[in-house]
């Protein structure tokens, strides 16, 4: 077992029958579906909302009920990995390119719980680079505005050289900051950069970290 492994597992105890719940996007994320669909097998009834096309399919062939989240009042609770964690349960999430829509049914749920290993835990934010998805008619501009203040923007490409797609079709720049002073501040700033969608700064939007080891034993943060 690994610690991503423990913690995925370990978040399946959340879930009880006739929740909303919201399904996160990544390699943590992976295990927790995996380990929720044997209790769906098992009778356990839910309805998911997942947040990236690379969730989609991974509930739709373990048999993890969906609906989209416009079709949902609310979601009881979202389970979905970070990046980087801060003591004080602030988060740099994105490196699967699924902010945006991450973000989306964060602010959606009632509750939310990041699952991570103990890697992804840090002092300082930043360290990770941000990423920052922007609309491709301005990226360019966008860029220079960003490498104007001083943020060392990247734009995220594939293996073939042309740019990453996040699945809202947007293009992603990754701000190599090596650390944040002050995470607010920046969030703030990009919040009001016209063309900028959605930033992978999680100030405040989780209310516990499940943290995984791979001799499978769990941490817990409060907020
Ligand atoms: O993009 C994200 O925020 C994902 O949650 C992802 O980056 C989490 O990381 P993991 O694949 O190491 O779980």
């Amino acid at each position: 077992m690994n610690g991503k492994q423990a913690a995925g597992i370990q978040a399946v105890q959340e879930i009880s029958d006739g929740m909303v719940v919201g399904l996160g996007t990544g390699t943590t994320v992976y295990y927790f579906l995996e380990a929720l669909a044997e209790k769906v097998k098992l009778g356990l009834k839910l309805t998911g909302v997942a947040t990236s096309q690379q969730t989609v399919e991974l509930a739709r062939k373990w048999g993890i009920p969906m609906k989209p989240l416009n079709s949902v009042q609310s979601i009881d609770l979202t389970i979905d990995g970070a990046d980087e964690v801060s003591p004080d349960l602030d988060g740099i999430k994105g490196g699967g390119g699924a902010l945006l829509y991450e973000k989306l049914v964060a602010v959606a749920s009632k509750k939310r719980i990041w699952i991570v290993d103990a890697r992804k835990t840090v002092k300082q934010l930043g360290a990770f680079p941000l990423p920052v998805e922007v609309i491709p008619f301005s990226w360019k501009q966008i860029n220079r505005k960003l490498e104007n203040r001083g943020l060392h923007p990247v734009l995220r490409t594939q293996k073939d050289g042309s740019p990453f797609l996040t699945d809202a079709r947007h293009y992603i720049l990754d701000l190599h900051l090596n650390t944040i002073e002050n995470p607010s501040a920046l969030a703030n700033e990009l919040d009001h950069l016209p063309g900028l969608v959605e930033h992978g700064l999680f100030l405040g939007m989780t209310d516990s970290v499940i943290i995984g080891y791979p001799d499978g034993h769990i941490e817990r943060l409060e907020r």
